[in-house]
């Protein structure tokens, strides 16, 4: 079975996502994720221009050689521009492979270890009575677990709240890249932060009670002593995971924050390849991989990160927001149902013009996520609703303290 046709598919539904779609000499077609939020086009070139061509002619079957191919290859490993390029690879083909076989994809990973994946999503609010509003509602559509991110009094916007709830006519959705032609600056200031979280957990645990799972995002702001003393001051409302308490570059910052809190942490939603995990789970200083598929190198190599981890007692929480395609959650779902030590799935939900350019078969039923039983992935791409949604450039945003000095977003 050899790949024909390798096409590289843009589009901007709600946001801009880019799709491999690999096709093969029998008609077989397998999609892949390489979105990479903010440098779109970096990721959309690199398989464009030195990716698309090395595949013409290889073995469809061929995946971990031709990830080994595209790693080693390449000579310069790693990135997220590359990582990405070549998950969008991997999951096109294993796509292929399973659609070959005649099976959901989670059979070729080992088959069902659990009926349904359970999933978290993201209640935000600007103030708590606006927080409380969007826990309600994340209920109401089934969500048992929710991450809980609220405005900081004095900061004007802060990561993981919305602006406004229901931007473009959607509920709550927080989908922080902005189509500027520059990035929007956004003021940050830790020591009000560290001030103001507990107490709105503190009203959280008394307005919902002690079962609901709650998880936060610190998304990379604090020094690793900042982040001990947050991971301290949550302990009383039993956080089921504490994200990026600190840039996640450096792995040994986490010993630290590990001394002082039993606050599980979770990290990796950045991280490109098991190297940057090494420390953090030969020594378990976290509890969660928080990687992508679609950032990791795809399904191949997250699979062998989450293998190691479950050797230390780490589980999986695989990265779900909305820069995740539908293609990138598809896959996320296959392994999470798959593989023996899942956490829990981020779903944030897409709007519905991505959901009329990408046509799924995944079930989200009473807070579980299941990819359903459609050979492969179970996804489908539209390019005729595609074409009515063109790449607009976008940003994340850029954080700066009150004195002007970039913080971290
Ligand atoms: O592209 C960046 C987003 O994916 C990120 O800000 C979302 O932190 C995030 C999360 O936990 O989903
Ligand atoms: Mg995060």
């Amino acid at each position: 079975m050899k790949i024909e046709k390798v096409e590289v598919l843009v589009s901007s539904p709600d946001r801009n996502f880019v799709t491999l779609r690999i096709t093969t000499d029998d008609g077989l077609v397998g999609l892949g994720d390489g979105t990479l939020n903010g440098r779109e086009l970096a990721v959309a070139s690199y398989l464009e221009n030195h990716v698309a061509a090395l595949l013409i002619g290889r073995d469809a079957h061929q995946i971990e050689d031709t990830w080994q191919y595209l790693y080693r290859g390449a000579y310069w490993r790693r990135g997220p521009v590359t990582m990405a390029a070549i998950a969008a690879v991997d999951v096109a083909l294993w796509d292929i492979k399973a659609k070959a076989a005649n099976m959901p994809l989670y059979q070729l990973l080992g088959g069902a270890s659990r009926t349904g994946v359970r999933a978290y999503g993201h209640a935000s609010g600007l103030d708590v009575p606006e927080l409380f509003d969007s826990i309600r509602k994340h209920q109401a559509l089934g969500y048992k677990a929710i991450r809980i991110q609220t405005g900081v009094p004095g900061l004007g916007s802060v990561y993981g709240v919305a602006s406004s709830p229901t931007v473009g006519g959607k509920r709550y959705d927080y989908e922080p890249a902005r189509r500027t032609a520059l990035p929007v600056e956004e003021t940050w200031d830790t020591a009000a932060y560290l001030r103001h979280v507990p107490t709105v957990f503190e009203a959280v645990r008394n307005e919902f009670g002690p079962e609901l799972t709650l998880l936060h995002d610190g998304h990379h702001r604090m020094t690793p002593i900042q982040a001990a003393k947050l991971g301290k001051s949550l302990e009383p409302y039993d956080l089921f995971w504490l994200e990026d308490c600190t840039p996640a570059e450096n792995q040994e910052a986490l010993r630290l924050v590990r001394q002082h809190t039993v606050t599980p942490l979770a990290i990796g939603e950045i991280f490109n390849t098991v190297w940057d995990y090494q420390t953090l789970i030969t020594e378990q200083l976290i509890d969660y991989v928080r990687s992508a598929v679609t950032h990791t190198g795809g399904i191949s190599a997250l699979k062998k990160i989450l293998e190691f981890a479950a050797q230390y007692q780490i589980k999986s929480g695989i990265h779900g927001p909305t820069d995740i395609s539908p293609v990138g959650m598809a896959a996320a779902m296959h392994l999470d149902l798959a593989i023996h030590n899942f956490g829990i799935q981020e779903y944030m939900q897409h709007g519905d013009a991505t959901n009329e350019v990408f046509i799924q078969s995944f079930s989200f039923e009473d807070g579980y996520l299941h990819p359903g039983e459609q050979a492969g992935l179970g996804v489908t791409y539209n390019d005729e609703a595609a074409s009515k949604f063109e790449y607009q450039g976008a940003y994340l945003p850029v954080n700066r303290l009150k004195d002007g000095t970039v913080h971290d977003w």
